[in-house]
């Protein structure tokens, strides 16, 4: 069966594909090239619903998306839906890194907790919708570390990794990051309502 993945990002293309693979091997995902709609919500669930609405109706088959960001406590969960564009209109990836990591400057180590969110929108041909959410749980590191990932991966320290070891995803490798992330989280919440794809 073909569901097609409503994304712009490359990077949460290679994901998705990854995970998709490991539990439902049988859906083959295809990546969607027409009209980008606008992403005016404020919530990850109102964008990510914005966007699998837009490419069912202009490809017909049952589409994905994947709205997500990062939310730090101390700033009351932003920069969340602005992640991609924290540092201005370009979504210059390394300058929202080094923004947030700014604005933290100050901010000691018990209290630089965070947690990526990733919200799915699955949106069916017969007009059924779905959202559900993942969560993965850590801090923010005061450097980045790791070429691995995107994003803020580099200064995301995931909680409870093996030995109490302080790595950031950056210094995850792909597998080990499909397997513990918010995106992944957020798939397994998922699979029992692929179950009619
Ligand atoms: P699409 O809208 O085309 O899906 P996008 O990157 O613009 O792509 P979002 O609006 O959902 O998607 O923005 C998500 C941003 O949150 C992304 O650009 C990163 O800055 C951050 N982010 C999300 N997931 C991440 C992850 O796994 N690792 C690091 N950063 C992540």
């Amino acid at each position: 069966t073909r569901i097609v993945l409503a994304t712009h990002n490359p990077h949460k293309v290679q994901e998705f594909a990854a995970i998709v693979a490991a539990t439902r091997p049988d859906l083959e995902v295809v990546g969607y090239d027409g009209p980008e709609p606008v992403e005016d919500g404020v919530t990850f669930a109102e964008n990510a619903l914005i966007k699998a609405r837009a490419a069912a109706a202009h490809t017909g088959l049952p589409a994905l998306a994947d709205d997500s960001g990062i939310c730090v406590d101390v700033l009351g969960g932003a920069p969340g839906v602005f992640s991609a564009y924290w540092a201005g209109h370009r979504k210059d990836a390394a300058a929202n890194l080094d923004l947030l990591l700014d604005q933290l400057f100050d901010i000691a180590d018990p209290h630089r907790t965070a947690q990526f969110v990733s919200t799915i929108a699955l949106v069916l041909p017969g007009g059924a919708e779905h959202v559900v959410e993942g969560v993965w749980p850590g801090r923010l590191a005061t450097a980045r570390a790791g070429e691995g990932g995107f994003g803020y991966d580099p200064i995301f320290i995931p909680e409870g990794q093996p030995g109490g070891a302080q790595r950031t995803a950056g210094e995850f490798s792909a597998e080990e990051k499909n397997e513990a992330s918010h995106r992944a989280r957020a798939f397994a919440a998922l699979v029992p309502l692929l179950v009619a794809v």
